[in-house]
Protein backbone atom coordinates (compact mmCIF):
# COMPACT_ATOMS: atom_id res chain seq x y z
CA UNK A 1 0.00 0.00 0.00
CA UNK A 2 0.85 3.22 -0.97
CA UNK A 3 -0.50 5.88 0.90
CA UNK A 4 2.07 9.48 0.40
CA UNK A 5 4.60 10.83 -1.36
CA UNK A 6 6.37 13.45 0.72
CA UNK A 7 9.43 15.06 -0.68
CA UNK A 8 11.09 18.27 0.75
CA UNK A 9 9.65 22.01 0.57
CA UNK A 10 13.04 22.77 -1.48
CA UNK A 11 14.17 19.63 -2.55
CA UNK A 12 17.30 20.09 -4.95
CA UNK A 13 19.50 17.53 -6.32
CA UNK A 14 21.74 16.08 -4.30
CA UNK A 15 19.97 16.34 -0.93
CA UNK A 16 19.64 13.11 -0.51
CA UNK A 17 16.66 13.38 1.42
CA UNK A 18 15.25 10.31 3.14
CA UNK A 19 18.70 8.61 3.98
CA UNK A 20 17.42 8.39 7.16
CA UNK A 21 13.52 7.94 8.87
CA UNK A 22 11.95 7.51 11.99
CA UNK A 23 8.78 7.07 12.43
CA UNK A 24 6.19 7.84 15.56
CA UNK A 25 2.45 7.73 15.55
CA UNK A 26 1.83 11.32 14.06
CA UNK A 27 5.46 12.37 13.34
CA UNK A 28 8.13 11.30 10.79
CA UNK A 29 11.76 12.47 11.44
CA UNK A 30 13.58 12.77 7.94
CA UNK A 31 17.50 13.58 7.21
CA UNK A 32 18.71 14.93 4.04
CA UNK A 33 22.61 14.51 4.43
CA UNK A 34 23.69 16.17 1.95
CA UNK A 35 21.48 19.44 1.85
CA UNK A 36 23.53 22.32 1.18
CA UNK A 37 21.64 25.35 3.06
CA UNK A 38 24.38 25.59 5.79
CA UNK A 39 27.58 25.07 3.93
CA UNK A 40 28.34 21.79 1.93
CA UNK A 41 27.24 18.74 3.35
CA UNK A 42 25.94 20.33 6.34
CA UNK A 43 22.80 18.53 6.18
CA UNK A 44 19.20 18.85 7.37
CA UNK A 45 16.81 17.15 9.63
CA UNK A 46 12.70 17.36 9.01
CA UNK A 47 10.06 17.10 11.13
CA UNK A 48 6.68 15.67 9.18
CA UNK A 49 3.97 15.86 11.74
CA UNK A 50 0.16 14.38 10.68
CA UNK A 51 -3.04 16.36 12.17
CA UNK A 52 -6.39 14.80 10.89
CA UNK A 53 -5.78 15.31 6.92
CA UNK A 54 -2.63 17.55 6.48
CA UNK A 55 1.12 16.82 6.71
CA UNK A 56 2.87 19.68 7.76
CA UNK A 57 6.94 20.00 7.19
CA UNK A 58 9.26 22.20 9.13
CA UNK A 59 12.86 21.56 8.83
CA UNK A 60 15.28 22.21 11.60
CA UNK A 61 16.28 25.40 12.37
CA UNK A 62 19.27 25.28 14.11
CA UNK A 63 22.22 26.72 12.09
CA UNK A 64 25.58 25.76 14.49
CA UNK A 65 26.27 22.91 12.17
CA UNK A 66 28.48 24.08 9.24
CA UNK A 67 29.77 22.98 6.36
CA UNK A 68 30.67 19.22 6.17
CA UNK A 69 28.35 17.92 9.13
CA UNK A 70 26.35 15.84 7.05
CA UNK A 71 23.54 16.17 9.86
CA UNK A 72 20.70 13.61 8.79
CA UNK A 73 23.15 10.60 7.91
CA UNK A 74 20.78 8.53 11.05
CA UNK A 75 18.11 9.96 13.30
CA UNK A 76 15.52 9.24 15.97
CA UNK A 77 13.58 10.94 18.57
CA UNK A 78 11.60 10.04 21.71
CA UNK A 79 8.54 13.33 21.73
CA UNK A 80 10.23 16.95 20.65
CA UNK A 81 13.42 15.53 21.36
CA UNK A 82 15.77 14.46 18.56
CA UNK A 83 19.00 13.27 18.10
CA UNK A 84 20.45 13.21 14.76
CA UNK A 85 24.05 12.38 13.62
CA UNK A 86 26.67 14.29 11.88
CA UNK A 87 29.52 11.98 11.12
CA UNK A 88 31.28 14.83 9.10
CA UNK A 89 31.50 16.81 11.98
CA UNK A 90 34.95 18.48 12.61
CA UNK A 91 35.68 18.40 16.45
CA UNK A 92 38.30 20.47 17.69
CA UNK A 93 40.23 20.30 14.40
CA UNK A 94 39.69 16.41 13.61
CA UNK A 95 37.99 16.27 10.10
CA UNK A 96 35.28 13.88 10.44
CA UNK A 97 35.36 12.51 13.68
CA UNK A 98 31.43 13.09 14.16
CA UNK A 99 28.82 14.20 16.73
CA UNK A 100 25.75 13.57 17.50
CA UNK A 101 23.24 16.63 18.26
CA UNK A 102 20.21 16.14 20.09
CA UNK A 103 18.03 19.06 19.04
CA UNK A 104 14.09 19.70 19.58
CA UNK A 105 12.10 18.59 16.86
CA UNK A 106 11.49 21.57 14.42
CA1 LIG B 1 18.78 22.85 0.18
Amino acid sequence: MHAAELPATDPEAGDLFGISVALGSDTAVVGAVWDDDNGGFSGTVWAFRRTDEIVGARRSADRRRASQGSRGSSVAFDGDTVVAGSPGATVTGMADAGVIDIVHAP
